[in-house]
């Protein structure tokens, strides 16, 4: 199997971390979609990563997609719960901070137009949409260990992506003065060999 990422992407991130805690072996390959010679619209008309290509050469995407996927490859650290009120916390957790990621990466595209066409009613709203994921999670985490009931689960991995992403990008957004209990959670998080080893690289 072969997982198409790169190096900054918070939901590719994601299907790293996922392939690492399950210690799947895959192959990875770079490619950035944005770049005119990128190949992914060939493996996922969408255009966009993570992609993971199976060895039948099928093709999974998106990170949502993937991360289930890989999970039931193997019994080795159960990521998602088997099913039920559980399960559905999880993916919550998991649509919630992948939704702060879409609203960050939609600004961090709407900065690199040229000035006179960005539009700061558009990055107000997705700043919203942030600030309010950031405060339920921050709520709903409390002085838990982690994200759902009592262990580690892929919605730590997509809290951890996510504000990993916001570390990287927005250094304006200073949610570990403002949560203290999402900074505790992202440095025990950051403890981990799967979060070290992806470290995004600009
Ligand atoms: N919902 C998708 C989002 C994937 C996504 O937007 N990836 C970005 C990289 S961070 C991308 O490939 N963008 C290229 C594009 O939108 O054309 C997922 O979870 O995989």
């Amino acid at each position: 199997m072969k997982l198409i990422i790169s190096l900054t992407s918070p939901y590719a991130r994601k299907a790293r971390i996922v392939a690492l805690e399950k210690q799947l072996t895959l192959d990875y390959e770079v490619d950035v979609p944005w770049n005119a010679d990128t190949h992914v619209p060939d493996y996922n008309p969408l255009g966009k990563i993570p992609v993971l290509v199976l060895d039948d050469g099928d093709t999974l995407y998106d990170s949502r997609v993937i991360v289930e996927y890989m999970d039931r490859l193997s019994p080795v650290s159960r990521l998602l719960p088997q099913e039920g009120r559980p399960l559905t916390r999880v993916k919550r957790w998991e649509a919630l901070a992948d939704g702060l990621i879409d609203a960050a990466v939609t600004i961090f595209l709407e900065r690199k137009r040229s000035s006179i066409k960005q539009d700061e009613e558009w990055i107000a709203r997705q700043y919203g949409k942030i600030n309010r994921a950031l405060a339920v999670m921050a709520e709903q985490l409390g002085d838990r260990l982690w994200c759902v009931d009592e262990g580690y689960t892929l919605a730590d991995i997509a809290v951890g992506c996510a504000l990993g992403y916001l570390a990287l990008r927005f250094p304006d957004i200073d949610w570990k003065t403002q949560y203290p209990n999402l900074e505790r959670h992202y440095q025990k998080l950051l403890e981990r060999s799967s979060f070290q080893d992806t470290i995004p690289v600009v």
